[in-house]
């Protein structure tokens, strides 16, 4: 199983923790979509050039985080489950925790990295949008967290849409005033599944904020 991805992607490190849950290995192969001829190489094999995408054989793609994961819960029944298999309302609340952490966390404060490190042009309006959006997403958090160890229950793919987006945010969004959401993010670090990914993606960010004079 091929999994196109990208270290520094959020998108990608979200599935990236689901299968270090789960024990699955999987092939990793690395998409550069900053270079044109890197884009151009993968619309080939994914002409919405989204990563992360799961190839299970080369004619069979799964693309989206989130069906990834669905389908790894699929395929490989015996692993740790990180959706309750009831199809109830624990079920339901895992999906909407993993949409909101998506849509109204990771998407923002992907703009405010974006623009903050110059791969986005600068744009108050659609920065001041997304402070007020992730403001929404911390407060709903952090008091959610005040009798939460993970989002729902079980560590589950909430916690694996959420968890990436803290990284960053960090820096553009900082949270340490929100102590539930704090102690989640430090609670999220000692996690083995992610833990895993930092070692990974870390020094090449940190690398990539030195810029190339570090490298000389
Ligand atoms: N809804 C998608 C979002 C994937 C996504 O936006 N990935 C980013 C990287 S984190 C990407 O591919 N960006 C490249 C681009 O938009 O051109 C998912 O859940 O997989």
């Amino acid at each position: 199983m091929k999994l196109y991805y990208h270290p520094l992607s959020t998108y990608s490190q979200k599935t990236m923790i689901a299968f270090n849950e789960k024990g699955i290995t999987y092939e990793p192969e690395l998409v550069d979509l900053m270079t044109p001829e890197g884009r151009s190489a993968y619309s080939s094999i994914y002409p919405l050039c989204k990563i992360p995408l799961l190839k299970p054989s080369e004619d069979w793609m799964v693309p989206e985080s989130t069906i990834i994961i669905e389908y790894l819960e699929d395929k490989f029944p015996e692993t740790p489950r990180l959706i309750p298999s009831d199809g109830g309302d624990p079920t339901r609340q895992v999906r909407f925790m993993d949409r909101m952490s998506d849509l109204y966390l990771n998407d923002p404060v992907r703009e405010l990295t974006l623009q903050s490190v110059g791969f986005r042009a600068p744009d108050e309006e659609a920065a001041a949008t997304a402070r007020n959006t992730i403001k929404v997403s911390y407060d709903y958090l952090d008091k959610r967290l005040a009798d939460h160890e993970w989002l729902c229950g079980d560590f589950s793919m909430a916690d694996c849409a959420a968890i990436p987006p803290l990284f960053y945010a960090q820096t553009v969004a900082p949270f340490s005033d929100r102590p539930n959401l704090q102690r989640y993010w430090e609670r999220a670090q000692q996690r083995p599944s992610y833990s895993l990914v930092m070692r990974e993606f870390v020094p090449i960010w940190e690398g990539l904020l030195a810029g190339p004079a570090a490298a000389e």
